[in-house]
């Protein structure tokens, strides 16, 4: 943390996707001066993409906030000092809760692909309040694949790709996304293997796509068909583990019915993939020793895609290829992805929204449906807001129908880095310091046997004007107060005398005072945060996730190396937590224990999930594609590129190819509306309208065409001047264009058409 010619290798990470590769900085005054991976990083160990290069983008940029604002009558904004700000958002969303209730008041977003602990602070904020409803990005991607598992073993599953003999990539292009260690180094290791196969799904000839041994180009929207005709010439030719379904999976029987009457050659001219070439893929995964399987937004944003997500994880089950290396396994978790984060115990939270109905899956109600809870005029509408490190205007379905949502909230408040599409709604914004000044970790720890957690420290002192997540929120609860400075005063000072006697006053202060248990994460940071080494206060939520961890796994954790210390086996993992710099490994298990982690009480797989099962049966009667005349196209409105970065980087000139990022096409589409590449063209949907330019490429299949996710954002010139590059991508989307259980969007399957440039 020191100035200019600062010789020093800082170490953090990428946050730019979730695998949050660690990373060494130096610095030149405030810029980043040089980056390279860090390679004692336990889990990336040196590995980085390109993109982690241009960090400096989101760490300085003209759309930085530094002050709080607030909005005028008029829609533009002033600035305010700090503690008007969070005195006037204290009362405005007191005000709120106590004409409507607590419930009216919803809450989105809380981290990013880097950002997590923020969260956890913001839920105190939410527990004060009494907030019921909260969302966040992953309802429009991974709810659906959590209602499966919720019903399969009640876990979270991830795959081993490093130890697979075959890898099965569907609707996942990990060479540009990522989304496990070192992706790249393994995805050429696998390639270079003879003994070893990959095979991807996707209509598309992607990179990924490029190193497979079976590149399955399915017609786009018809996974359903491909995976389960895969799964009936497993069944037909037996390539079954039976012993694996009689010792480990309840009620296979009904499941194996329904996939036996499977029309393989139905199925085949409706995905478009020859049956020789299924019959091919369904016995290399039929002979393997292991298969691992990773589905993304290639099927989670599409059509069937809650039926697609249990189709795979059939094949995997039929095979018996869990727990052991090289196969799915679920994983410890050192503080739950989606869990509310309070610390007030077992609260029973409502199971549908309160207007529309719509499930809630994962504690998140689906995205979605959020401006419908917004833009009616029943009794328990949401009334307020309160969105935290996210860009909901942007990134969910009918940007303008969300823009709608928000202007008819009574208040909304924007916590971010930067001025946003969200933020240019909201009543005020909160300017949080950056990534890098501040310490950060994510909850995307999904490793199995060897899980880990990476606590980073602040590379830089927070921007002048700006506070950490933690700061903001224990400055609102204490507005709304929440606690007092006596309630206080007993623990700070037995913080100081030692962690034993931290504990039991904590523990004692919630008994006394149940209430302080909602506002936990606010407390710790007040009392234990200041106790801690310069720099980590923001960690101290963390003191409590590692005595729960520790709780949980007691023996993977010493197995860890970790050993307890005078307060305890918890304290000792949150010490080294604090202390590392290079990530911990915070679990060790071993293969055997996998069935433990499971939450279903007979730690078996129930296989049978007869809402799906039906789904399966009922295919046949399916649409056959959902494009119309008027819309012939199929576009996928969210394509992950190397110069793409979600929104989390704004200055558009971090991109050094594909500046507006263009309309990828086949030459054959090309022709037929007489473009070539470098064209713009005019591309509209039921939605809207946008006019990108065209590249034409033949890795696209005709009749597919494709947009960068992440594009459009408004950003200001060296005058001021706002402007927007490359196309907002839900500017063209429904939100009637979801999955039937678990209303994810359809963001890669919206028919569209091409219309020549005019004027
Ligand atoms: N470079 C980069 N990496 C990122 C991100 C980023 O913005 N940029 N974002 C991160 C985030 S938030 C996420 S969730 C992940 C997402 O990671 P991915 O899901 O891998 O990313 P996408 O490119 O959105 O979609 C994957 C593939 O789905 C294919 N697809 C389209 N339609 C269909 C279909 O009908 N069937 C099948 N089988 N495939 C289809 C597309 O051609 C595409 O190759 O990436 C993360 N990593
Ligand atoms: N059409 C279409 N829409 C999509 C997708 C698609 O493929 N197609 N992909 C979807 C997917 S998978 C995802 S995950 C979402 C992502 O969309 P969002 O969940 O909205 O999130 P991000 O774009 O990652 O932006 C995160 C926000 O966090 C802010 N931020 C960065 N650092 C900090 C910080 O330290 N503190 C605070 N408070 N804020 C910070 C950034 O400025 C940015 O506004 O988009 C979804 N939307
Ligand atoms: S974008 Fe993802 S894979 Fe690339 S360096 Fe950053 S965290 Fe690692
Ligand atoms: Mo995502």
């Amino acid at each position: 943390m020191e100035g200019p010619s600062d010789q020093t290798w800082h170490k953090t990470a990428c946050i730019l996707c979730e695998s949050n590769c660690g990373i060494e900085v130096r610095l030149d005054g405030r810029r980043f001066a040089r980056i390279r991976g860090n390679k004692e990083h336990v889990s990336s160990k040196g590995y980085t993409c390109e993109k982690a290069l241009r960090l400096d983008s989101y760490q300085n940029h003209r759309a930085r906030l530094t002050s709080p604002m607030r909005r005028r009558p008029d829609g533009s904004y002033e600035e305010v000092d700090w503690d008007t700000a969070i005195a006037e958002v204290a009362e405005r969303l007191a005000a709120v809760r106590d004409a409507y209730g607590g419930a009216t008041i919803f809450r989105y977003g809380g981290g990013g692909q880097g950002n997590h602990l923020g969260g956890m602070y913001g839920a105190s904020v939410a527990n004060v309040l009494g907030v019921q409803y909260r969302s966040n990005a992953i309802a429009q991607e991974k709810t659906g694949e959590a209602f499966v598992e919720a019903r399969l073993y009640r876990a979270h599953t991830r795959a081993d790709f490093e130890h697979a003999e075959v890898a099965v990539f569907l609707g996942k292009n990990p060479w540009q996304s990522h989304g496990f260690p070192e992706a790249r180094r393994i995805l050429r290791a696998i390639a270079n293997d003879s003994e070893r196969a990959m095979i991807v799904i996707d209509p598309r000839r992607t990179k990924t796509a490029e190193l497979a041994d079976h590149h399955l180009a399915v017609r786009p929207g018809t996974d359903a068909f491909c995976v389960a005709a895969i799964l009936a010439i497993m069944v037909r030719d037996d390539l079954i583990d039976h012993d694996f379904l009689a010792e480990r999976v309840e009620e296979i029987e009904p499941v194996l019915d329904a996939v036996r009457e499977v029309s393989i050659s139905d199925f085949s001219a409706r995905c478009g993939i020859a049956v020789s070439e299924l019959e091919t893929v369904a016995q290399r995964i039929g002979r393997a020793s292991s298969v691992a399987i990773f589905e993304d937004l290639g099927v989670q944003q599409g059509p069937n895609s809650t039926l697609v997500s249990y189709l795979q994880r059939l094949i995997w089950i039929l095979r018996g290829s869990f727990a052991k290396p090289g196969s799915i396994h679920p994983h410890s978790a050192f503080a739950p992805l989606l869990s509310s984060g309070d610390m007030g115990g077992k609260r029973s939270r409502p199971k549908a929204t309160p207007v529309t109905g719509a499930p809630i899956i994962a504690g998140l109600i689906p995205c979605n449906s959020i401006a419908e809870e917004v833009l009616t005029d029943h009794p328990d509408r949401f009334r307020a807001m309160i969105i935290e490190s996210a860009n909901p205007v942007h990134s969910l379905a009918d940007s303008p129908r969300f823009r709608e949502a928000m202007d008819a909230l009574e208040f909304s408040v924007v916590i971010d880095v930067a001025m946003t599409e969200t933020a240019r709604r909201a009543d005020y914004v909160l300017p949080a310091s950056s990534q890098y000044e501040k310490p950060e970790a994510v909850f995307f720890n999904f490793e199995f046997p060897d899980n880990v957690f990476y606590l980073r420290k602040p590379v830089l002192p927070p921007m002048p004007g700006t506070l950490s997540e933690p700061e903001i929120h224990a400055r609102l609860v204490e507005a709304l107060g929440a606690y007092t400075s006596d309630d206080l005063t007993p623990l700070r000072a037995a913080a100081e005398s030692g962690r034993a006697e931290f504990a039991a006053a904590f523990f004692a202060a919630v008994e006394a005072k149940p209430s302080l248990a909602g506002v936990g994460a606010a407390v710790l940071y007040r009392t234990l945060g200041p106790t801690l080494p310069e720099g980590c206060a923001e960690g101290a939520a963390l003191w409590f996730v590692a005595q729960r961890c520790a709780g949980a796994y007691p023996e993977a954790v010493r197995r860890a190396g970790i050993e307890p210390n005078g307060a305890g086996l918890g304290d000792a993992l949150f010490d080294k937590v604090i202390a590392s710099d290079d990530g911990v490994v915070f679990t060790s298990h071993l293969h055997e224990e996998a069935w433990d982690l499971l939450g279903s009480a007979d730690n078996k797989i129930h296989a049978n999930i007869p809402q799906l099962v039906e789904m399966l049966q009922a295919l046949p009667d399916a649409p056959a594609g959902h494009t119309t005349a008027e819309f012939p196209l199929v576009l996928s409105a969210g394509e992950r590129r190397s110069s793409t970065a979600n929104t989390i980087f704004r200055d558009p000139g971090w991109r050094k190819a594909d500046q507006e990022g263009a309309l990828a096409m086949s030459s054959a589409d090309a022709a037929a509306h007489g473009l070539v590449d470098g064209d713009r063209v005019r591309l509209r949907t039921a939605a809207g309208s946008a006019e990108p330019t065209v590249r034409v490429d033949d890795a696209m299949q005709p009749g597919h065409i494709s947009l960068p996710n992440g594009l459009g954002l408004d950003y200001p010139d060296e005058d001021g001047e706002h402007f927007r590059s490359g196309v907002s991508p839900n500017e063209l989307t429904s939100l009637g264009w979801q999955d039937e259980i678990a209303l994810t969007p359809w963001h890669k399957h919206v028919p569209a058409r091409l219309e020549p440039m005019t004027g």
